[in-house]
Order: C-alpha cells, then sequence, then structure tokens
C-alpha cells in the first residue's frame, strides 16, 4: 500500500492531528506519524527528508505552528508533494494565522500544498486525492467516502 509521511513540528500538535491519522486510517492508507522541528532537530529533519523517497514513501503532510517552517524545509529537501497544516498552537499564536502565513506564503520555485488551519482532516484527504491518481483501491475508497458523506 501507498504510504503517507505524517509529520509534525510538537507533541503538543498531536491532539490537532488524529483527524488526519484517523481519515488515512478509514482509507486504509498505511502511513507513519513522527515528531520533528524545522527549528529544534533540523538533523532529524534533514535526514527524513532526504531519504523520504527511498523509503516508499509517496506523500508528506508536515504540521506546524508559530513560524511553521516544516513543511517548506521539508519540501526544500525532497520533490515529493507536501501539503502543510497550518497549527493554532498554544496561547501564544496568533490563532494559526502565523503558521498559515508561513506555509502558504512559500516563494516561486518550492511550492506547499496547504490546507485550513487545523485542517487535518482535509490534509487526508488531498493526500488520499495525489495517491488516488496512481492507486486503484485509494481511488475506490476515496470515491466511497464522497458517497457515504453526501447521503449523510
Ligand atoms: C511549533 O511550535 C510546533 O509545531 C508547535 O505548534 C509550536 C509550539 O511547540 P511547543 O512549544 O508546544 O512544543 O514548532
Amino acid at each position: 500500500m501507498p504510504r503517507v509521511a505524517v509529520l509534525t513540528g510538537s507533541k503538543s500538535d498531536l491532539p490537532i492531528l488524529e483527524p488526519c491519522v484517523q481519515t488515512l486510517a478509514e482509507l486504509g492508507i498505511d502511513h507513519e506519524l513522527h515528531v520533528m522541528s524545522a527549528h529544534r532537530s533540523p538533523a532529524k529533519v534533514q535526514q527524513f527528508a532526504a531519504s523520504a523517497i527511498d523509503n516508499g514513501f509517496e506523500v508528506i503532510i508536515a504540521a506546524a505552528g508559530m513560524a511553521a517552517h516544516l513543511p517548506g524545509v521539508i519540501a526544500s529537501m525532497t520533490t515529493l508533494p507536501v501539503i502543510g497544516v497550518p497549527i493554532a498552537s498554544g496561547n501564544h499564536s496568533a490563532s494559526g494565522l502565523d503558521a498559515l502565513l508561513s506555509i502558504a506564503q512559500m516563494p516561486p520555485g518550492v511550492p506547499v500544498a496547504c490546507v485550513a488551519i487545523n485542517g487535518a482532516r482535509n490534509a487526508a484527504l488531498l493526500a488520499a486525492a495525489i495517491l488516488a491518481l496512481k492507486h486503484p483501491a485509494v481511488h475506490e475508497s476515496l470515491e466511497r467516502l464522497r458517497r457515504e458523506q453526501s447521503s449523510s
């Protein structure tokens, strides 16, 4: 099965990412969740991003709050599609607008897709849509999910 990496800048982000992980599981998409920070553990980020293709990942979801450099830094080191999730974290954020702008306002050359603030479920669904281009099983799961949500 295809593999998605779900990365986030801090353990404190994990509750926000639960809908992402749940949705990937619901769609039968194999995934891994890792905590790593562009600021606090840059060597870990570099190692992960540089080996992501060789390790079989096909899409990377990267979440972060505040200055939120993780998705852009990851994207700078791999050609895999990177989906950023801006997190409204703690008491010290600007309601996630800081992270939203950090992720969305990438300069030309290194794109990062960006979902809504705390938009973890949509990040999983967008990853599924990318994988569905190549994997018929994911395409079927996504079609089923769309049918279910339009009839509920
Ligand atoms: C970011 O800083 C993380 O993604 C998190 O949203 C924010 C605050 O991290 P903690 O101080 O809660 O670890 O890197």
